[in-house]
């Protein structure tokens, strides 16, 4: 059902028959909860979050459109997570298989006349937050060309997965890949054999991953599986304490309660000619795992 939050912005409550819920925000467009059938909450957010439009919100899923990071003139991760997006009424409809799903929202962004001055391409980005009857998470992203002359773009689903201690967590699926290290200039590098584990700050693109990537919470006993199409890039991403410390939207300690795992587009941006559409998926499940 759709309500307001204390700054008067529409946010769209999904539950399905088992208990499971996800609530997404017209702000950004937003995923800000993702809970499963017991209630517990699945996404991380900072307890120092500035929800006030126009501020991007530390937690949940911000959506990073149309670039990742803060090269050039736009601001940091582009401007989608920061503007207000509306529901969509008679959105297109997607192929078959994709409206499987019973309980889902289709949100719309267009662009914004004070964006079109720095980024002027006349786009629609349709986005369709869906929970299954499993209570899995899909996120299907629409972006078409209206009618103007070729444009690129990046993206990202910042997804903040809420996990037990950061010291215990490590990611499966990103296994001998290549990936471009924030804290090095971007620099190349390719990743060892064996899994991901945690004991410093992180901020990486893992290039070209395989569709699967998990990520195993040992103290909670369960996994979160990632499923993606049309996201060839995994941006992984934990501040650690100093960081965090810098953040004035993060708790200082709060580093070890998360974990960024995002399906993306990044190091090969995606180019769209007129008329041209590009669908992007991301599933989120949470199995337990031993
Ligand atoms: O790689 C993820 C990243 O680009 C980090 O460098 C850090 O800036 C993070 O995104 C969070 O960005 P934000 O603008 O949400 O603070």
């Amino acid at each position: 059902e759709v309500t307001k939050d204390k700054f008067g912005i529409d946010q769209v409550l999904l539950r399905n028959t088992r208990g499971a819920s996800v609530r997404v925000s017209l702000h950004g467009g937003q995923v800000r909860s993702w809970r499963n059938e017991r209630g517990e909450e699945l996404l991380f957010t900072s307890s120092k979050a500035n929800l006030k439009p126009p501020n991007p919100v530390r937690g949940g899923i911000p959506i990073c459109f149309p670039q990742f990071g803060n090269r050039g003139t736009l601001e940091q991760h582009g401007f989608a997570r920061n503007r207000i997006w509306v529901i969509d009424d008679n959105p297109p409809p997607l192929h078959p298989n994709e409206s499987n799903s019973k309980t889902f929202i289709d949100l719309l962004l267009k662009p914004y006349e004070d964006d079109l001055k720095i980024w002027p391409h006349s786009f629609e980005f349709r986005l369709r937050v869906a929970l299954t009857a499993e209570g899995n998470l899909t996120m299907i992203s629409r972006v078409r060309n209206i009618n103007c002359k070729p444009f690129s773009f990046s993206i990202a689903y910042h997804t903040y997965f809420s996990i037990s201690d950061i010291s215990e967590v490590r990611i499966e699926g990103l296994e001998t890949l290549d990936y471009l290290d924030n804290l090095c200039k971007r620099e190349r590098f390719t990743e060892q054999g064996d899994a991901l584990t945690f004991e410093f700050e992180v901020d990486r693109v893992y290039l070209s991953s395989s569709d699967v990537v998990a990520v195993f919470d040992h103290e909670k006993k369960r996994t979160f599986i990632i499923k993606k199409e049309g996201l060839p890039d995994v941006v992984v991403w934990n501040p650690w304490e100093k960081k965090a410390k810098a953040l004035a939207d993060f708790g200082d300690e709060e580093y070890k309660q998360m974990l960024c795992v995002d399906g993306a587009a990044i190091e090969k941006p995606i180019t769209l000619k007129p008329g041209e559409e590009w669908k992007g998926r991301l599933e989120l499940a949470v199995v337990p795992s031993s």
